[in-house]
């Protein structure tokens, strides 16, 4: 049996591919004051998250494989996971300034650091283009490099329409609390984060195999975007019940007008009373008001909604999982490992 990749492994691979980077911006003649910023930059922002993305990169391909990956195995699917990092750096740096967010793994997000401000506007774009050097300098020649090519275009496409509709549902003055839906919610939690989240490591595990055909795609598809779904969920729900120390972040929607799993919930189950008590208290940018909505909350049991709800789509998963074809060259194994890594997460 494969054995998984540790954190340790993974991150060891990150300086040989930030020296790629900064060789390349040489090139360019950077001057020195700049190349420490991006080398600083992207040492801030793309390491010191829990990176279970991009390892989920060389946990597939050797899942897929059925055995350890050769030292060069692991190195090019390490680089295609700290590509995926990379974008999630990208979104990340810019989802905080949008969200207007305090902390970010455990430290002020990066727009709030000494310094930073607003150039982690280009920061943001710098993370994105670090993704098509890596791509280019080590893929180039590789029979599938035009697939992956399109496949991050598409997947950050993606991304960047769930978060416009994530943004527009939240309107910083007008609350209306009749703009929120479950339909809408589901387009959201799948565009802006099932599709980089859970599709991509995978999608990229099979196109570095060259085993890829649009029917593997879509049965990889098929299970993993309700997981990304479930997984942001997740994400809402500890938002507002997580401990900070845990998810290295405050929560930030309630008072962000969002669109959150736990609103629609608490709408659905609303008296008029308690419909009131959102309408006067959602979405304003303090702190009192936003105290009054997670007492509504837990006189809700939105707590236990959640937990039973966790326990339905964990069911539903591993009935789909269990129902996989394995013929086309997909195991499995991949997805009960993406499965295990979230179930239950308190961060
Ligand atoms: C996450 O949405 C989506 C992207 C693309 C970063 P979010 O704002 O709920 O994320 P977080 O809770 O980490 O700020
Ligand atoms: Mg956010
Ligand atoms: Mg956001
Ligand atoms: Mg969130």
């Amino acid at each position: 049996m494969a054995k998984k990749t540790t954190l340790k492994e993974f991150e060891s691979v990150f300086p040989k591919l930030e020296e790629d980077l900064l060789s390349w911006a040489r090139q360019y003649n950077l001057p020195q004051e700049q190349q420490d910023w991006y080398k600083k930059m992207l040492e801030e922002n793309a390491v010191g998250g829990k990176c279970n993305r991009g390892m989920s990169v060389p946990d597939s391909v050797s899942i897929l494989l059925g055995k350890e990956l050769s030292e060069e195995q692991y190195f090019q699917a390490a680089t295609l996971g700290w590509m995926i990092e990379l974008l999630q750096a990208m979104f990340l740096v810019s989802d905080d300034i949008m969200d207007s967010s305090i902390t970010r793994r455990g430290k002020p997000c990066w727009y709030r650091q000494e310094g930073v401000g607003m150039i982690a506007i280009n920061d943001a774009f710098l993370l994105e283009s670090a993704i098509y050097t890596l791509l280019k300098k080590h893929f180039k020649t590789h029979p599938s490099y035009v697939d992956m090519l399109e496949l991050f275009h598409e997947v950050t496409l993606q991304t960047e329409l769930g978060q416009l509709c994530d943004l527009l549902t939240a309107p910083e003055d007008v609350v209306n609390l009749d703009n929120f839906s479950m339909e809408k919610y589901t387009f959201i939690v799948i565009y802006k984060t099932a599709y980089y989240s859970f599709y991509l490591p995978v999608a990229l595990a099979l196109h570095m195999l060259n085993i890829a055909t649009p029917k593997n795609l879509k049965q990889a598809h098929d299970i993993l975007i309700p997981m990304g779904e479930y997984f942001q969920i997740q994400d809402d729900y500890l938002d507002n019940f997580g401990l900070p120390e845990h998810i290295g972040k405050i929560g930030t929607d309630i008072q962000d007008n969002k669109c959150s799993w736990l609103v629609n919930q608490a709408l659905k189950l609303a008296t008029p009373e308690q419909r009131k008590v959102l309408e006067e208290h959602y979405g304003r940018k303090d702190k009192t008001h936003e105290a009054e909505v997670k007492k509504l909350y837990n006189e809700m049991g939105l707590e236990k909604r959640y937990q039973d709800y966790e326990e339905k789509r964990v069911g539903e998963l591993k009935q789909l999982i269990s129902q996989l074809d394995e013929s086309e060259g997909l195991k499995k194994g991949v997805f009960e490992e993406f499965l295990n890594k979230i179930y239950k997460r308190s961060k």
